[in-house]
């Protein structure tokens, strides 16, 4: 059995909060059972952006992606529960929106492949990097959710 306790680091992206999706975004990962960890707005460096998406430098997208990333706020968060990572991918959607299904964040409301909502670490890796740009280790909460026991079957 897999730990409930898993960690992913999500950042809502520009495009998200100005559009008014934060409380639909943070909805989306209470409703399915996961915790919030760690939450704040933050108005991204060039160096954090360089940082978070250092995997992707010598793209044809990169510079914009990092441009993009910077133009306006995004909230940063740390959400935890069972599979974390590969389940937030799926809440996510894929990447580009000829891919992304209906009924995920970015399947629902993006049309395009830069400006997709949200990004989420896809592995365990991505997460130790990316959640190291955005927090300090006493930012990210351990606390007990009463209603794991209505979540989890044991
Ligand atoms: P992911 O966010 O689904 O993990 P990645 O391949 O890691 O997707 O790409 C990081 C981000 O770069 C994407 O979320 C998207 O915003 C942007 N991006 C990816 N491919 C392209 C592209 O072909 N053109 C423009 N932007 C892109
Ligand atoms: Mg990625």
């Amino acid at each position: 059995m897999t730990q409930i306790n898993e960690r992913t680091f999500l950042l809502i992206k520009p495009d998200a909060v100005q559009r008014g999706f934060i409380g639909k975004i943070i909805t989306r990962i209470e409703e399915k059972g996961l915790k919030i960890a760690a939450l704040k707005m933050v108005q991204v460096s060039p160096e954090q952006a360089a940082r978070q998406y250092e995997c992707h430098k010598g793209r044809p997208f990169y510079d914009s992606l990092v441009s993009f990333i910077c133009s306006s706020p995004c909230v940063a968060m740390v959400i935890e529960g069972r599979n974390a990572i590969a389940l937030c991918r799926r809440l996510m959607g894929a990447t580009s929106p000829d891919d992304s299904q209906p009924g995920t964040i970015r399947g629902d409301f993006s049309l395009d492949v830069k400006h997709n909502l949200i990004h989420g670490s896809d592995c365990a890796e991505s997460f130790a990097h990316e959640c190291q740009v955005y927090f300090a280790d006493d930012e990210i909460l351990n606390y007990h959710l009463d209603l794991e026991r209505w979540i989890y079957y044991s």
